[in-house]
């Protein structure tokens, strides 16, 4: 153990002690503070940002949009009544839209009274003397809570990446998840070098494309972006969802999807009438070419075929054959999460763009005014890092909570993270994630899991109240178990077989385990049974009644 670290735990109480903080007021922060103030708990969220928003209010880049399947389904959904009032007018609807979106749900349900903005949780402690965990703030205050929810994000610790030399480049550098919130990165008439081409840099490079005087892609993995084909939200849809919102929902919650899933396998059908089918689904956009059979990301023969369909249309789209052959992907398709790109491909037939293959010719160093590479160096008076989070487990791993007898949590995860339903850890008491590890998080319906996942911690606590019990702990031998469930559910797909931010192989060092639970309508069934279930695995502590009475 470090021993510079710090004990908190004796932190004098304040005046503001909490039934719980939450860490985050984006998607899940959000709906924690509502959720929680319904329960008729004292609750209060801190987050960083200058409001509300969480990853949506941080990557304000020229070009940020919904990369999954979008409105008019990319929202909350407990409420029908926020349903029916928000009128979303494209089908890819872009960061200001999404911002918009959470702002007037933070109006509709007054959240920002309970969260602290510009103050980033610096330290969290628990205290086994009072059963109660301290938590230190970027502002000096000290804030003590039964509970510590921690909402702070899947995509939200910035990877900024330790290239020779970066920190002498003198032009102005922004990271995409941390972009200036004025908005004022004018590319006009400059040279940009933007390292990185995962959705974000997508996003991004058309755009910067259109302004800069020369624009330097500088990839090391050559990716599947599909067409995102964003347009007007067809109004049919809208209404059906409206008409029909509780069963959506409770499809939603069933299968994760919004629509019903393809029944059919890649290879039960006749070659034309799969490139019919593909053809059909190109057209359409988004993830539709993914979709049309069920079988693309578990069977690696009908992985290859559409992998082999995405890879002539980038041959076609792209004008010169040698700047094609360099972004061909050779991974398992979609096992990196699958882009959704506007005119990507055909920003790379533009004179002022130049892509340059960092895996075939790495970067040696970044100067005050340049790059160098293996190809070569390349003046350039912006830099822009596209290159991605420490996903999923990294905002908590980065503020590394301690539990009983001072255990850090990055010492129980030294091997990668081991938790009971991604929500809980054995040693950390009162400690809940949402959308944490070896949960669906990002491979579910965002906000629905969100809720989902806070709706059980909020009855939980509420019945922890009632039955006496003053702590909540996942038994030691749950977290082994969980894990072993986790990688046994991914194994049957072709995910883990490709290095992504979903096992983080993209973070230097990080320990390699797939975090995505990926039976997301499974998952939630459990999470149902347990709580139905007298909250099998877990031990709860200073009970003045008995085990009974909490179920
Ligand atoms: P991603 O998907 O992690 O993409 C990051 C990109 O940056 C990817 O191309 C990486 O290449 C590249 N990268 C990362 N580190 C480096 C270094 N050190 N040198 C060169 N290139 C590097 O992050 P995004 O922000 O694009 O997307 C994350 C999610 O956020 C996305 O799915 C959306 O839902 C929103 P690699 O592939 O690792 O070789």
């Amino acid at each position: 153990m470090n021993e510079t670290r710090q004990s908190i735990g004796s932190a004098p109480s304040s005046p503001d002690d909490l039934d719980v903080a939450v860490i985050g007021a984006g998607i899940s922060g959000m709906y924690a503070v509502h959720r929680f103030r319904r329960a008729g708990l004292t609750v209060r969220a801190f987050d960083e940002a200058g409001d509300v928003g969480g990853t949506w209010w941080w990557n304000c880049y020229p070009g940020a949009r919904v990369d999954s399947p979008g409105a008019p389904f990319y929202c909350y959904t407990f409420d029908r009544e926020l349903v029916n009032e928000w009128e979303w007018a494209e089908t890819q609807p872009d960061q200001p839209t999404i911002l918009a979106y959470l702002r007037n749900f933070a109006e509709k349900y007054d959240i920002r009274r309970d969260v602290q903005f510009e103050t980033r949780v610096e330290n969290a402690e628990f205290d086994e003397s009072t059963n109660e965990w301290v938590i230190e703030l970027s502002t000096g205050e000290r804030v003590r809570a039964r509970f510590l929810v921690s909402a702070a994000g899947t995509l939200s610790a910035a990877n900024l990446p330790n290239i020779p030399g970066i920190e002498d480049f003198a032009g102005p550098l922004h990271h995409t998840g941390r972009w200036p919130q004025d908005g004022c990165v004018d590319f006009t008439d400059k040279r940009v070098a933007v390292v990185g081409t995962g959705s974000s840099g997508v996003q991004v490079i058309p755009n910067i494309a259109k302004d800069a005087s020369q624009l330097y892609v500088l990839q090391r993995t050559p990716q599947f972006v599909l067409p995102a084909r964003n347009r007007p939200l067809d109004p049919a849809l809208a209404e059906r969802a409206r008409d029909e919102w509780p069963d959506m929902r409770d499809r939603l919650v069933k299968t994760g999807r919004a629509l019903p899933m393809a029944t059919k396998s890649a290879l039960d059908v006749s070659d034309e009438e799969r490139r019919a089918t593909y053809d059909a689904a190109w057209v359409q956009g988004g993830m539709a070419v993914r979709e049309c059979y069920r079988d693309h990301m578990t069977n690696l023969e009908a992985n290859e075929i559409l992998a082999g369909y995405v890879r002539d249309k980038i041959v076609e789209t792209i004008d010169a054959p040698t700047i094609a052959e360099k972004l061909l992907p050779t991974y398992i398709f979609g096992t990196k999460r699958l882009i959704l790109g506007t005119d990507y491909y055909e920003t790379y037939n533009r004179d002022n763009v130049r892509l340059l293959d960092i895996r075939s010719y790495p970067i040696d160093r970044f100067t005050p005014t340049s790059v160098q590479t293996g190809e070569g160096e390349f003046e350039i008076d912006l830099l822009i890092l596209a290159t991605g989070y420490d996903a999923i487990s990294g905002a908590l791993t980065r503020l590394d909570p301690v539990g009983r007898a001072g255990r850090h949590l990055t010492d129980n995860w030294a091997g990668g993270p081991r938790t009971y339903l991604g929500m809980a850890m054995t040693d950390f008491p009162n400690l809940f994630v949402v959308q944490g590890p070896q949960s669906p998080s990002v491979k579910y319906h965002y906000a629905l899991g969100s809720e989902l996942q806070v709706d059980w911690i909020a009855e939980c606590i509420l019945r922890m109240r009632a039955a006496g019990y003053e702590t909540i702990e996942p038994e030691p031998e749950t977290e082994s178990a969980w894990g072993a469930k986790v990688a046994d559910i991914a194994n049957v797909t072709l995910y883990p077989r490709t290095d992504s931010w979903y096992s983080g192989a993209n973070i230097p060092g990080k320990p390699r385990q797939f975090a995505v639970h990926l039976d997301g309508p499974g998952y939630h069934e459990e999470l149902k049974n347990i709580a139905k279930g007298d909250y099998t695995g877990f031990r709860f502590d200073r009970a003045k009644s008995t085990r009974q009475e909490i179920a």
